[in-house]
């Protein structure tokens, strides 16, 4: 029998994207879609590929007959549910920080891991956080290939990284500095945002996010890290398999709605070349190479956003390091930073 597949957090941001990916596949091998989401949202009528459904409640009997769950819910939501689903009967596929971390769980990127799919002891997979997941389809391809010992990351990351209030947040500040002159002192564009009754205290940024770049992403963890940055760390080391990898991380956000960028520093076991190195991303699907610097032409969130593949450009040996390569990607942070790695997971399930 085709096997049947949840969707936990239908209603959300990162639900619609999920439904979004499923419309546009090819190949659809589920015999049943299941939409769930809290009891305030059941009811309501949603498409899947043509087919009208209407959104259960969140309860265990949702999870009856159910092979595959994709819970795109709050950590408190995953961390109460998704055990429910894998006693029901599912394998959780979950998009929330609630296990990245759990030793029993596996951390999926199918292109760089798929195989700890089957690893899986309390029948739930982790997806991993946006940040980590912009840059892992290109860290996993070289470090195949020439052995990686320590990264240096610098993330750009997108305001849709802290959900829907966070872009209504960017754009309400956008339009507050909308055809003033500010930029030019210090605090001007903070006060403009203020004076049109958008004041700081009250947004998911610690500061300005129109106009500026705010060195701050997630919550304030250890020794001045972030909860982001450790992220990048503690997850880069899990997925790519390097339990001692050096990974050093700076986590900022950007005024931009979708599509998270990072800047790599990577340092490898082996020798690495500018070619050889491209030659490996030409090779792998999920990524794109858009690097001819003398053309100008290298990656941006702005041309990537609403794409599937990571995006890779600027590709550079460091003049200073040995084994050393310096280049930026660019990935949507709600397709694979999110819904379409969950979505690649339970395909690979099913496959
Ligand atoms: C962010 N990575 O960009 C987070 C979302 N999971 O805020």
């Amino acid at each position: 029998m085709a096997p049947v597949l949840a969707l936990v957090g239908a209603t959300g941001a990162v639900g619609g994207v999920m439904i979004d990916i499923m419309d546009a596949r090819r190949q659809f091998p589920w015999g049943e879609v299941r939409l769930i989401a809290s009891a305030r949202s059941a009811g309501r009528k949603m498409t899947v590929r043509g087919q009208e459904l209407t959104v259960q409640a969140l309860s265990p009997e949702a999870f009856d007959g159910v092979d595959i769950a994709m819970f795109d819910v709050p950590d408190e939501v995953s961390k109460e549910w998704a055990p429910i689903a894998a006693a029901r009967g599912a394998v959780a596929v979950d998009n929330s920080g609630a296990f990245r971390m759990n030793p029993d769980v596996p951390l999926v990127v199918p292109e760089v891991n798929v195989a700890k799919i089957h690893d899986r002891p309390l029948g739930i997979i982790a997806n991993p956080n946006c940040t980590t997941l912009s840059m892992m389809a290109a860290m996993g391809a070289l470090h195949r290939e020439f052995g990686l010992l320590e990264l240096v990351v610098a993330s750009y990351q997108a305001a849709s990284g802290g959900g829907q209030a966070a872009i209504d947040r960017l754009y309400a500040e956008l339009d507050a500095v909308h055809g003033k002159q500010v930029g030019v002192r210090a605090g001007d564009v903070r006060e403009a945002v203020e004076a049109a009754g958008l004041p700081i205290s009250d947004s998911p940024f610690p500061a300005p996010l129109a106009m500026n770049v705010v060195p701050f992403a997630g919550s304030l963890k250890d020794d001045g890290w972030t909860s982001e940055e450790l992220k990048v760390r503690n997850e880069s080391r899990k997925i790519l398999g390097i339990p001692d990898l050096k990974v050093s991380a700076t986590c900022v956000r950007v005024p931009v709605v979708t599509t998270h960028s990072v800047a790599v520093h990577a340092v490898f076991e082996h020798a690495v070349t500018v070619e050889a190195a491209h030659k490996v991303f030409a090779a792998q699907p999920s990524i794109v190479l858009v690097d001819d610097p003398a053309a100008m032409r290298f990656p941006t969130p702005a041309d990537v956003v609403g794409e599937d593949p990571t995006y890779v450009g600027r590709v550079r040996q460091a003049l200073d390091f040995p084994n050393t390569l310096d280049f930026f990607v660019c990935g949507d942070n709600l397709r694979k930073g999110a819904a379409l790695n969950t979505y690649e997971i339970a395909e690979a399930l099913v496959n």
